[in-house]
């Protein structure tokens, strides 16, 4: 197979990139001072670096590589639609046949509330989307007061200024005024954060932070209160998993004071929790569903929203024109991928699979892993783990932030060979779907070797206490 891994040196790909490469959320000097790993191919669930080094990727692209890298099928389908149509637009009274018959594959494998779809290029465009239909559709109602969107702390959902506006990240809020106007935040359903040192256990607290919600709309006046959006298990935040009881009433309080309910689907779709989307896994009904990467397993850029058919309704009956698309709503080669994807995962059973099989067996493995001193909890749902690394096992006690265990733990997995992201002290996995139970153990012993190198970092510097 010819690579472009010869063509250059690592040395060389990483003096270009640090000349004129601008990378997403880095500090750009720390890296160009130490270079960049060069990824150079990939095959299944593995990795290839400029130096010819084999990587498990634990974290799937980023959270996008459902079927895998190396499938034939996407790749004939973009060739195919690259020859035939590479690009025509929607805009204008026209539609492609990728488009239409993705709009019709979606309506499908979605849940049933779901019958139209408005495409976008990411999930960041995405959620923007979801912010000018919510407030269009209130408009339409005769309710334009109702504006504000009600999201969470420590939540993502995106880059652009809405996405990271509704996202509840600190860090980017403190860059570019943010949040814009008319979004406001809840607190999120993390246990160990709020629920564990209040001494309620975990179902007690899923009611307590959905009330959370109830509070805020009330201070917000309902009147006031166009939507409220979650991702079903927060990914960037760290797979913050709820409690079985937040999201059923989650679902009530919005029933309740007629608040549109909106899933962030972008990393829980298309199979990554055992069911088709992340809302069938935790039992609720939403009106909007953003996705975006498993949607064509990354290996195109596409995504969209699901419109359910509340608002769908009002749009299409009483709207009028809506003024929002973007030139890549609905790209033929995109969704061509898209469709390829799609049938891909049907065929080989890969929700299923996450469902009976591996989801159950890598949630087997983890718990095994919390015998290990510095785990305090290790959690799953589908395919997406969270080990939390504390100070002190037997109480729960985080280490110090100055400490950076979870970086250092990263950097241990970095050089075994399994990408793991860290998220504060909590280290992250979320493997392609396609992932076998001899894969999973190949993967946890590599994950066990690195926390054992943690382990004997932490003793060396008296970390541990
Ligand atoms: N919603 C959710 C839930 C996401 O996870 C987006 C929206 C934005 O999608 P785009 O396609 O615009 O990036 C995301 C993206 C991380 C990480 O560090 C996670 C994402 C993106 C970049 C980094 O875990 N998720």
């Amino acid at each position: 197979m010819t690579t472009r891994t010869n063509e250059r040196t690592t040395e060389q790909w990483q003096a270009a990139d640090a000349a004129h490469f601008l990378h997403p959320f880095t500090d750009f000097k720390a890296l160009a001072g130490k270079g960049s790993r060069i990824i150079t191919r990939a095959d299944n669930i593995y990795l290839w670096d400029s130096e010819g080094r084999k990587v498990l990727d634990a974290m799937s692209g980023l959270w996008c590589v459902n079927v895998g890298y190396g499938q034939q099928a996407l790749v004939d389908a973009a060739a195919r639609q690259m020859r035939e149509l590479p690009f025509y637009n929607a805009f204008f009274q026209t539609a492609t046949p990728p488009a239409i018959e993705l709009a019709e594959l979606l309506a499908e494998v979605t849940p049933p509330q779901f019958q139209h779809v408005f495409f976008s290029g990411s999930g960041s465009e995405g959620n923007d989307t979801v912010v000018r239909m919510v407030r269009r559709y209130w408009d339409v109602l005769g309710q334009p007061q109702r504006q504000v969107v009600i999201s969470r702390q420590n939540a993502y959902h995106g880059s652009t200024m809405a996405g990271a506006s509704l996202g509840g990240m600190a860090g980017m809020h403190a860059q570019g005024g943010l949040p814009i106007p008319g979004i406001v935040h809840i607190g999120q359903p993390y246990w160990w954060e709020h629920g564990r040192p209040a001494g309620l256990t975990r179902d007690e607290f899923g009611l307590v932070a959905a009330g959370w919600l109830e509070a805020k709309i009330l201070e917000v006046g309902p009147e006031n209160v166009a939507a409220f959006i979650g991702e079903p298990v927060q990914g960037a935040g760290g797979v913050i998993i709820p409690p079985a009881t937040y999201w059923p009433e989650i679902q009530r309080i919005c029933d309740r004071y007629g608040v549109l309910l909106v899933s962030d689907e972008v990393i829980c779709g298309f199979g990554r929790t055992g069911h088709w989307f992340g809302c069938e896994t935790f039992g609720f009904r939403p009106d909007l569903m953003t996705f975006a990467k498993g949607v064509t397993s990354g290996y195109v850029p596409l995504g969209g929203v699901m419109v359910g058919d509340r608002i769908a309704r009002v749009l299409i009956d009483e709207g009028g024109e809506f003024n929002h698309g973007y030139t890549y709503s609905g790209h033929p080669v995109a969704c061509a991928v898209a469709l390829a994807n799609i049938r891909l995962i049907q065929q080989l059973g890969l929700v299923q699979h996450v469902h009976d099989d591996v989801g159950p067996y890598l949630a087997e493995g983890f718990a095994k892993l919390r015998d290990h001193p510095l785990v305090g909890d290790a959690e799953t749902c589908g395919l997406m783990g969270a080990l939390l690394l504390t100070q002190d096992k037997a109480l729960g006690t985080p280490f110090p932030e100055a400490v950076e265990i979870g970086m250092v733990c990263r950097g241990h997995c970095f050089r075994e060979g399994v990408i793991m992201r860290a998220v504060g002290d909590r280290m992250i996995i979320a493997p392609p779907l396609v992932i076998t139970r001899a894969q999973i153990d190949e993967m946890l012993a590599l994950i066990r070797r690195c926390l054992d190198l943690t382990l004997a970092d932490a003793q060396r510097q008296g970390w541990l206490r």
